[in-house]
């Protein structure tokens, strides 16, 4: 075999890697864990100081040695202020993305409001921010809670640039998302009464289009705030969805397809595996 590649150019392992791709290959311990391989630090940034964009916080990798990272956007629901998605910041950090969460310029704020905060946080940190630098701009991942999960799917039509998008127990009056090029991994709520699944999560994932690359992953038994605390089946499943579109690390497809089947914590979970882009 070695004799049939002689005199052919072997790529190098360095050569041959994603060039996003950041961190260690995982493993099923290392997506479930409570934290991932990176340092992280956090910025405040306070209310009044990013023009459309209420008070924020900003958790980052320290790590300069790698290149830039990836960035997530998320913002939380109805009434919620950031501290509903707070976990998010270092969970996702740790793994290696600069994510920033925010609260909303109202509480009251309804999903398209939210999705243009969303935008309007991502461009900040791309642009102006004090770690604008660590970030790769042409990669970038919106998510939120309820109308702040609404909000991302409203955020992927209106910049269909983005990357990933995970919408949590999401709610908007619009079921129309034919026109989304966003890879999108939505997570329901089974027992949601809030945003029933029935009415919102599910016929919101049937709009999307069947050639996208896109996921169902419905907790079981689980109401509207399942997604508001840290929980390992939705950590592993949001950073391997992040991983695989936002870096392109395709180390990660092993936790999203084949699917997963249904068990004690998971009820329901449609996608369009395998994944293409
Ligand atoms: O963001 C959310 O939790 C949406 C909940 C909801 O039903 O709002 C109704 C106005």
């Amino acid at each position: 075999m070695i004799a049939t590649l002689a005199g052919a150019a072997v790529p190098s392992a360095a050569a041959a890697a994603n060039p996003y791709e950041r961190g260690p290959a995982p493993t099923r311990q290392s997506v479930e864990a409570p934290r991932g391989p990176f340092a992280t630090k956090t910025i405040a940034v306070p209310a009044g100081s990013v023009p459309g964009v209420a008070a924020g916080t900003i958790y980052y990798p320290t790590d300069t040695s790698q290149g830039t990272f990836g960035a997530v956007a998320i913002a939380p629901g109805f009434t919620e202020g950031q501290w509903a998605i707070s976990w998010y910041g270092e969970r996702l950090a740790s793994q290696g993305f600069v994510v920033y969460t925010i609260d909303t310029l109202t509480p009251l704020d309804f999903p398209d409001a939210r999705a243009d905060q969303l935008l309007a946080a991502l461009d900040y940190l791309t642009k102006s921010s004090a770690v604008k630098d660590r970030v790769d701009a042409t990669r970038l991942g919106v998510m939120g809670h309820s109308m702040g999960g609404g909000g991302s799917l409203s955020a992927s039509l209106k910049r269909p640039q983005l990357q990933a998008a995970i919408p949590l127990a999401p709610w908007h009056l619009t079921q129309d998302w034919s026109s989304d090029q966003v890879p999108t991994l939505i997570i329901g709520a089974e027992s949601d009464f809030i945003a029933p699944v029935g009415a919102h999560a599910e016929p919101f994932y049937g709009k999307l289009p069947a050639s996208l690359d896109k996921a169902y992953l419905e907790m079981k038994g689980a109401d509207h705030f399942v997604t508001n605390s840290p929980n390992t089946v939705i950590a592993k499943f949001a950073i391997s969805w992040l991983k695989r579109f936002i870096d392109n690390d395709t180390r990660y497809e092993q936790f999203l397809c084949p699917p997963p089947k249904p068990d004690n914590t998971i009820s329901e979970y449609r996608d369009t595996c395998p994944h293409s882009s």
